[in-house]
């Protein structure tokens, strides 16, 4: 019942950041491939409407975003740690530049190359999602030139980072901050056009990538969306932990409350009881005729709560 569930595809760079964090860890898991568009129909009795992709499911616990999914794999396993050197803490700052400005732009330079090759339903769906319901293509196109030197200039960082000669960021051991920019470099160099010739400039990024790749994904095997839904009906969500008293929100464990994913358009709040309100999460009740009674995670950071 324990078991790590992770709803993905293998097209996802944000999934192979978390893959890659079940590799450091070397953990087992099963994996459900999800569909890349709406609808989801196996993962919505879960999430209550979260559609982003990775979702983490611990029988009936299940963790939307990666910053939530890798914080409970840290917790529930702690060797081989996230922040070796004792990196705690501050690690997790970095996931705001690398979940930011520098996701935003390698999507853009991905989509403005792929260009009207991409099928039009993704762009359809992806194009207002990432970059607002005024999305236009030849726009984007337009600012290619800029978006390539700002993300040549962060891969730059990274480069820095590595001139330590260290194996990894923080040392000798792979840690979060790995994860956190590998994903990056293994999508542009799998989906844009120029991506090798693009990275072949940082050298030392490229000995650290084929490091970072070689750790794996841990072990995973195939389970299909219905199994998972059948494992979390079978289950109870763990208790939760006491509450932070002094929440600045006001809001306390059985308030009504919708929470919005920042950073993106369009997609819809997910409704629950407050289980939980603390200084890093805020885990929702929520009862679903398939699935019945679910808590679902979502970090604080990157996310609005509204009471519904
Ligand atoms: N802040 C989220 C971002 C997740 C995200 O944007 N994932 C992309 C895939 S890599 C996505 O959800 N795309 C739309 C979809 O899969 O429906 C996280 O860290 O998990």
């Amino acid at each position: 019942m324990s078991e790590i569930i992770l709803h993905h595809y293998p097209q996802s760079p944000v999934s192979e950041k978390v893959r890659v964090v079940l590799g450091i860890k070397g953990l087992t898991w099963h994996a459900v491939t999800i569909p890349r568009l709406p609808p989801k129909p196996d993962l919505m009795p879960l999430t209550g409407g979260y559609r982003l992709t990775p979702v983490m499911q611990i029988g009936a616990d299940i963790f939307c975003d990666s910053q939530s999914i890798i914080r409970e794999l840290e917790r529930r396993f702690r060797e081989p740690t996230l922040f070796p050197g004792g990196a705690d803490g501050i690690a997790w700052g970095v996931s705001r530049w690398t979940d930011g400005d520098f996701f935003t732009a390698a999507i853009a330079v991905v989509f403005a190359d792929a260009g009207e090759a991409m099928p039009a339903d993704f762009q359809e769906d992806r194009g207002p999602l990432y970059f607002g319901p005024g999305f236009e293509m030849a726009k984007l196109q337009a600012g290619m030139p800029e978006r390539l030197a700002s993300l040549r200039a962060q891969f730059g960082w990274i480069e820095e980072r590595l001139a330590t000669g260290r194996r990894f960021m923080l040392g000798d051991r792979p840690g979060l901050p790995d994860a956190l920019c590998y994903y990056l470099v293994w999508f542009l160099r799998g989906r844009y056009s120029k991506g090798p010739e693009f990275l072949a400039r940082f050298p030392k990024l490229c000995a650290w990538e084929e490091r970072v790749r070689a750790i794996g994904h841990g072990t995973s095997s195939e389970m299909s969306g219905g199994e998972a839904l059948d494992i979390a009906r079978a289950a109870d969500p763990v208790p939760a932990p006491d509450s932070e008293p002094d929440d600045p929100s006001g809001l306390v464990p059985g308030d009504t409350v919708e929470v919005h994913a920042q950073g993106v358009s369009g997609t819809a709040g997910i409704e629950g009881r407050i289980r939980h309100i603390g200084l890093q999460d805020i885990v929702l009740e929520r009862q679903d005729p398939r699935v019945g009674q679910v808590a679902v995670h979502f970090p604080r950071v990157g996310y609005r709560i509204v009471r519904a």
